[in-house]
């Protein structure tokens, strides 16, 4: 971080600093044992760290979690099969785990500020397919059950089974569309989503990129689907989800939102009032481990109608819970707690803001003209390249990021013409708007000494000393920014 950045004084990032000594002890003494039962594990672990630290990290998605976070799963609550939910388990001996999960869940539900927090998901797909059935389960098979006179499913007869299981396949949802920055699972057809609903998408507005809501509400009104989905994984702007619950009362549907992306955003209160989903939305997933900092893993909150449902997630849909990961969950969410979080997410926020105008300053193409949340989708085709060569270009200079798809985009979904960027991580190493102008400029620097080779849109080159020089620019930020200070392995 630059001595004169504004932000120099409030800055709180890299927790676990003040343990470092006693970390870095615990570390040295596992890999120890590691190395004495399988030692390429043990080297492989300790080249994970080298290169993380040698690297700009860019993807949106990733983090760098706490000592503490990830000393958290390294236990023998691992060890402990605990299908069910607290005080109902299909298993003996759960009371330890009970404690993990309702310490995890309390944590969920106060910072949220929900009324109910299931803390198992694996990951944020588990959470998304757990929260489906559940909405299905409450919307379609309640109401179905109570039609047959039947309490359970193994109580309906073979034609009353067969009408419901019809019914509960045969639903509708309308969720944002891949290309203009929704997730895979908000009904993707080749992804189980867009399989097991009848799906719809909504996009963005082709000329400024944004969410037009009046097109939204107009797919809702025509296609009548009983779940809305909100929320994305590469979309720049912030999202008002008290329209989109309006959208959603007006045809009977479901609002659920995936705010995997930017739970940190929600839990910092960067993102407050109709910016946040979660007293908007009737079901709310996340992942653990992007903008929240967490282990990697899933969560689900959600009004008190839906509880019971998804509280059957495991074993509707999940396996047994990972109870080292939901403890590592608990010490998560107590950090994002912390007034310390809130300055975080701020500067998350302020950081790709900083970049975006890196990126604008030196004329770069960036869909919807920058950023107010983490991400900052760059248009690579002014470079003439397409995502593919560029992601490849910066990895050469030591630039990670993911290549991803823009609206419309005319290289699909695998070369792509995007480049989707996020603060988070190196917000958590301390670089601050300086830092990520100057990443900017790094990346131009890049994208500008590629050049596509022939009509490939894999291959391409790069002029000669692109990737040293900007590998060395790169490792001054990095040198004045380490990742986990004073770990030493
Ligand atoms: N893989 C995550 C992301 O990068 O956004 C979403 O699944």
């Amino acid at each position: 971080m630059s001595a004169d950045s504004p932000h120099t004084a409030t800055s709180t990032t890299s927790p676990g600093a003040e343990y470092a000594d006693t970390a870095s002890a615990a570390y040295r003494a596992a890999l120890q044992v590691v190395e004495s039962v399988e030692p390429r594990i043990a080297a492989a672990t300790r080249k994970e760290l080298a290169d993380q630290r040698a690297s700009l990290k860019l993807i949106a998605s990733e983090n760098y979690a706490s000592p503490a976070v990830l000393l958290t799963m390294g236990t023998w609550l691992s060890d402990k099969y605990a299908e069910g939910t607290i005080g109902h388990r299909f298993y003996a001996g759960c009371q330890n785990v009970d404690t993990v999960e309702s310490i995890a869940a309390e944590h969920a539900r106060e910072l949220f500020g929900s009324p109910h927090a299931y803390v198992q998901p694996h990951s944020g797909i588990d959470a998304n397919l757990v929260a489906y059935w559940a909405i299905l389960a409450t919307r379609v098979e309640a109401p179905g059950l109570a039609d047959a006179g039947a309490k359970h499913v193994n109580d309906l007869s073979e034609a009353d089974w067969e009408k419901l299981r019809n019914k509960l396949g045969n639903q509708r949802l309308l969720g944002m569309s891949l290309d203009a920055g929704g997730h895979l699972t908000h009904g993707f057809r080749p992804n189980i989503s867009g399989k097991m609903f009848h799906q719809r998408s909504y996009g963005t507005d082709p000329d400024t990129g944004f969410i037009d809501y009046g097109a939204v509400a107009a797919a809702a009104r025509e296609f009548k689907p009983l779940v809305i989905v909100a929320g994305y994984s590469a979309y720049p702007r912030r999202v008002n989800f008290a329209t989109m619950r309006e959208i959603a009362d007006e045809v009977g549907a479901t609002l659920m939102v995936d705010m995997a992306h930017f739970a940190g955003l929600v839990a910092g209160k960067v993102f407050t009032g109709d910016e946040d989903p979660v007293p908007h939305a009737h079901v709310t997933t996340t992942t653990t481990h992007k903008s929240l900092r967490g282990p990697r893993g899933g969560l689900i909150l959600c009004q008190p109608e839906y509880a019971d449902a998804v509280d059957k997630g495991c074993p509707m849909v999940l396996g047994g819970p990972l109870s080292h990961v939901m403890a590592a969950k608990a010490v998560a969410l107590a950090e994002a707690r912390q007034p310390a979080f809130q300055a975080y997410a701020q500067r998350v926020a302020d950081n790709a803001q900083a970049l975006a105008d890196g990126f604008l300053k030196r004329d770069a193409q960036l869909v919807t003209g920058g950023t107010d949340n983490h991400i900052v989708l760059l248009d690579v085709t002014s470079f003439g390249l397409t995502g593919r060569q560029a992601e490849s270009a910066l990895l050469d200079a030591g630039v990670v990021t993911n290549r991803n798809a823009i609206p419309a985009d005319p290289n699909g979904a695998w070369y792509t013409s995007g480049i989707r960027l996020g603060s988070p991580a190196l917000t958590t190493r301390g670089f601050g708007p300086d830092e990520f102008d100057r990443v900017a400029e790094l990346m131009i620097d890049v994208l500008t000494n590629t050049a596509p080779e022939g009509s490939s849109k894999a291959k391409y080159s790069l002029a000669d000393g692109t990737a040293e020089r900007v590998n060395a620019a790169a490792a001054e930020l990095l040198a004045a920014n380490p990742l986990y200070p004073g770990l030493e392995l």
